[in-house]
């Protein structure tokens, strides 16, 4: 496994250099060119890669093979230049992400944009980590068949992620805290937008077109598991934001006082007596640290850890019942999926 990840992490660099070099194509001054570098250093190899790791490791099952190790070393760089659009398109969000968040750090450093001389740069940074995977793309995929599925599974699942993060910055407006605007239902539409489609179904459909397997059937068998599969990750993420030590998760939980409509508030609203729902109403989405802590109080005393263990337990079960209902006649394999359940369930980072 770590194996896979550096080898993985010993393509980066040529593409990096890759992209200066069409920095240089266009006559752009040096500083530039290293503002560029650092930006994509500094923002896309950072954190688990499990979403590109995802992409070379399902292209492998589907193909055959026993190991990532068995692939041709240009097949391999085609699969591990798909897995690095991902990392650079979560790039792209993460950089916007943290500055509409407010966040503090991310994958164990400060935030990009709180880098001294960063600062609202970061903006047109994150547009630039986006245009990357396009650049990409055009010099790789140009001459495959299916370059144009490519593109536009790229551009469908972008403007998906960003559908979810409006709804999220939405809900979550910063000096009216209303929490009947929250609701499970309303989570669970914004976690399948803003999460689900980039992280689970995009590295899998990647991986299905360079393998060949593309029949709609089968990008529906996928999508059917690595959807719910999704909003169950990012149903860690928000427990995590709350419940997760800052050493684990290399960031600082920042939804109460985002007044976010997380998983974690949304189960308390269910739960909470009235005396509970007022405390809420009066501290949730405040800018203090007091406030986050009657917040927490309440969560405690409701039990929303365990609540959390309880749902944990019984998504796995309800996915791998329906991991076990693929059809593999045309070539698509469960394997794939469980290997995706089998990376995050019990996560704690
Ligand atoms: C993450 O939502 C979604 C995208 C598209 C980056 P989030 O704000 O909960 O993420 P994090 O907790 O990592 O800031
Ligand atoms: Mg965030
Ligand atoms: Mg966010
Ligand atoms: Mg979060």
């Amino acid at each position: 496994m770590s194996d896979n990840r550096s080898k993985f992490l010993g393509i980066f660099p040529s593409l990096v250099q890759e992209l200066r070099d069409i920095l240089v194509g266009y006559g752009m001054p040096e500083e530039a060119i290293e503002w560029y570098a650092k930006s994509l250093n500094y923002n896309t190899p950072g954190g688990k890669l499990n979403r590109g790791l995802s992409v070379v490791d399902t292209y492998a099952l589907l193909k055959g093979y026993k190991s990532v190790d068995d692939l041709s070393v240009e097949e391999y760089k085609k699969v591990a230049i798909l897995g690095w659009c991902v990392e650079l398109l979560q790039a792209y969000f993460l950089v916007a992400d943290d500055m509409m968040d407010q966040s503090i750090t991310r994958r164990g450093q400060p935030c990009w944009y709180k880098v001294e001389e960063v600062g609202d740069i970061a903006i047109n940074d994150s547009f630039m980590l986006e245009g990357a995977i396009y650049c990409l793309l055009k010099n790789h995929f140009r001459s495959q068949p299916y370059y144009v599925d490519l593109l536009e599974l790229f551009h469908d699942v972008t403007f998906q992620t960003e559908l979810g993060q409006l709804l999220d910055l939405i809900t979550a407006p910063e000096d009216s805290v209303d929490l009947s605007k929250f609701s499970l239902k309303k989570h669970s539409f914004i976690v399948i937008f803003k999460t689900a489609y980039y992280s689970f179904y995009l590295p899998v459909a990647l991986a299905m077109f360079a393998a060949g397997i593309t029949d709609a059937k089968d990008l529906k068998q996928a999508s059917d598991v690595l959807i719910p599969l999704g909003e169950y990750f990012q149903i860690q993420d928000d427990f995590l934001d709350c419940f997760g030590k800052p050493e684990d998760i290399g960031k600082i939980g920042t939804d109460i006082q985002d007044n976010k409509c997380s998983w974690v508030i949304n189960v308390a609203l269910q739960k909470a007596s009235a005396e509970q729902r007022q405390v809420l109403d009066q501290n949730y989405g405040r800018k203090n640290a007091e406030s986050e802590q009657k917040c927490r109080a309440v969560f405690d005393a409701l039990n929303i850890e365990k609540i959390f263990h309880d749902y944990e337990e019984e998504t796995a079960t309800k996915l791998r019942e329906k991991i076990a209902n693929v059809d593999e006649s045309r070539g698509f394999k469960a394997e794939v999926l469980t290997l995706f359940l089998n990376k995050i369930y019990h996560r704690k980072k």
